[in-house]
Order: C-alpha cells, then sequence, then structure tokens
C-alpha cells in the first residue's frame, strides 16, 4: 500500500512526544513518520483524531524553493488580500505580492520583533491562482483527501504567508471540514482543543472564541480551567492533520509559508449539515450543501466547483 511521508529510520512509527498543557482528550498529537492512505482515514481522520506527519513533504521542491523571495519572483504582480486581526475584529487590505514579500524580508533583516498588529497574508487560494506552485508539492497524498478534490487539490488549498509573530486567534473551520495543513517554510506553533471543549472557550458568534489559549485570563473565563489544549510546533516540512470542529490557535515563530484543505468526507459534511440550524451562517450552509452535492451526490467537479469558488475568498 503506498504512504506518504519519509521512510522512518527509527523503528518506532508513532512518537508520542507532543507536550500538552494539561491531561488533554487526545492526550497528546501522534507523531508519525509515514502514513498509509487507510490507515489515515481509518485511524485519523474518520476517528477523528489529529496527527502530525513529521517530515513527510519535506522532500517536495517547495521545501527547498519557496520563500518570501521565491513569491515575489512568481507571483509579485499578483495584488492580494492581507489581514490583520485585533481584539476579534479582520480587517483586510490589498497588496502587491512584491511589496507583501519585501515587507517580510525586511522584518527578518530586522531581527523579526513582534507587535501588536501584523498584516498577514492569510488564508487565500493562491495555488489555484498560480498553479505551477502545485508542481512544487510532489508526491501530494491525493488520496488522503475524498475523491472530488484529488483531481485539482491545489484549488481547494489555502495559503499564508507572513513574518514572525502573526497570530490566528482561536477558531474552527468554518464548515466544520477537516484540515489537512502543509507547512513549507519556517515553524509555526498550533494549539489544538478538541470540539467537544467550544463550551469551555467563550465562543464569540459562529466560528471565534475569546479565549486567548495562550495567556488565558481564568477570571473572566473560569470555564476554561477545564480545557484540554494540546501545544505542538509544527515545522518546516511537517504535515498536520486535525478533524472537523477542532479548535485551534496559530502562531507563527518565525517567518512563515504553508497552505492547507479544507475538506469533507460524507460523514463531516453530514455532521455540518446537521448543526444548520445550531447558528450556522447561511453561506456556510450553502458551501456545504454544494460540498455535499459534490461529495454525496457526486455531482461533475465542473458544476460545483464554480459554485464553491466563492468559499476560498470568503472571510468570517
Ligand atoms: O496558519 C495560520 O495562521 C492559521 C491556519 C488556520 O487557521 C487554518 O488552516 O484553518
Amino acid at each position: 500500500m503506498a504512504k506518504f511521508g519519509i521512510q522512518a529510520s527509527s523503528k518506532a512509527p508513532h512518537d508520542q512526544s507532543v507536550s500538552t498543557l494539561q491531561n488533554s482528550a487526545w492526550s497528546s498529537v501522534p507523531i508519525v513518520t509515514q502514513l498509509s492512505d487507510g490507515d489515515f482515514a481509518m485511524n485519523y481522520r474518520d476517528a477523528m483524531r489529529p496527527v502530525l506527519l513529521r517530515g513527510a513533504c519535506a522532500n517536495w521542491s517547495a521545501c527547498h524553493r519557496w520563500s518570501p523571495e521565491y513569491f515575489e519572483q512568481v507571483a509579485g504582480s499578483l495584488t492580494v488580500p492581507v489581514k490583520t486581526i485585533h481584539k476579534g475584529e479582520i480587517r483586510v487590505s490589498s497588496w502587491r505580492m512584491a511589496e507583501y514579500a519585501r515587507f517580510i524580508m525586511e522584518r527578518q533583516e530586522a531581527g523579526d520583533h513582534v507587535s501588536e498588529e501584523l498584516p498577514y497574508c492569510h488564508d487565500i487560494p493562491l495555488l489555484g491562482l498560480v498553479e505551477s506552485l502545485a508542481g512544487d508539492c510532489q508526491p501530494f497524498p491525493t488520496n488522503f483527501l475524498s475523491r472530488w478534490y484529488r483531481r485539482h487539490w491545489w484549488r481547494y488549498s489555502q495559503f499564508f504567508m507572513g513574518p514572525a509573530g502573526t497570530v490566528t486567534p482561536l477558531h474552527f473551520d468554518t464548515l466544520l471540514s477537516h484540515n489537512l495543513f502543509f507547512q513549507i517554510y519556517g515553524a509555526k506553533q498550533f494549539i489544538l482543543l478538541p470540539p467537544s471543549e467550544v463550551t469551555h472557550c467563550a465562543r464569540r458568534g459562529w466560528r471565534w472564541f475569546d479565549v486567548d489559549p495562550e495567556h488565558p485570563d481564568y477570571g473572566r473565563f473560569p470555564q476554561y480551567k477545564q480545557a484540554t489544549p494540546t501545544v505542538i510546533t509544527v515545522n518546516a516540512g511537517d504535515v498536520l492533520f486535525f478533524p472537523a470542529g477542532t479548535l485551534h490557535h496559530v502562531r507563527s515563530l518565525s517567518a512563515s509559508i504553508s497552505f492547507a484543505i479544507d475538506f469533507h468526507t460524507k460523514q463531516s459534511v453530514l455532521r455540518a449539515l446537521a448543526h444548520s440550524n445550531k447558528g450556522m451562517p447561511g453561506r456556510v450552509i450553502y458551501y456545504n450543501a454544494i460540498t455535499a452535492m459534490a461529495v454525496i451526490a457526486k455531482m461533475p467537479e465542473a458544476m460545483t466547483f464554480p459554485l464553491y469558488r466563492p468559499y476560498l475568498r470568503y472571510v468570517s
């Protein structure tokens, strides 16, 4: 059976060495060095458990080529939305990619001092716009995804590039989809909490949370004392999977480039649609309905992707 990842040099495929802040419902995120499609589907995706594939994409040319300088060259003339996320508010401004890449390089040269509000090229469908980038990501574990996403997986991906210190506050992915996250350059710290812990984290609206898991204010949020966050560092060349509804807080530990694919299986899209009357915004219901037509009813990608595409630019 095909396996994604680097050939393990150690005999122990499951290294449980990730720290937890407290006893976690997941107790830890297993770290593996290779994973077959069947093992991934049965023991992680459908079992709703996260997993880190250490070094699984380290041999991709992306991990040798991609850097802010590279994006200045290959996508410099593109205008991209850049977000500033501050105190629960997302502000979006437009930058030329070249200008933004230079901003990151200048911060690196200056020693990456972190200030409060950092503009972050966050969650944009860049690989769908510059499709040649997908060629840098081979071999790609297409079979980890449901059939709908496999042929043009890059079209479904969301790209992140920013300086050290960018933070995506605590949230879950809006479609209640699974997340396959590829770290290409630099490192990020994830704090993960299982979906069952939404009630401990002071939910705001549909998918954001007021608790800051890096500095929890137990006076304001005493219920967070019951939470079981897991902290994990994801380095260049690593692939992280976390299941639908996982709460995550993400900090860039250095200048960083990553991309993620939010994807559904039949089970996860049905579970998501069951939340339609539990505060899910109308547009999210709409995108989940389109995904159900693709993943369950198997309507062709040529019909479903044009309807789904605006989701990739949806700020929620
Ligand atoms: O990398 C980040 O800053 C955020 C990633 C994220 O939230 C996601 O992929 O859903």
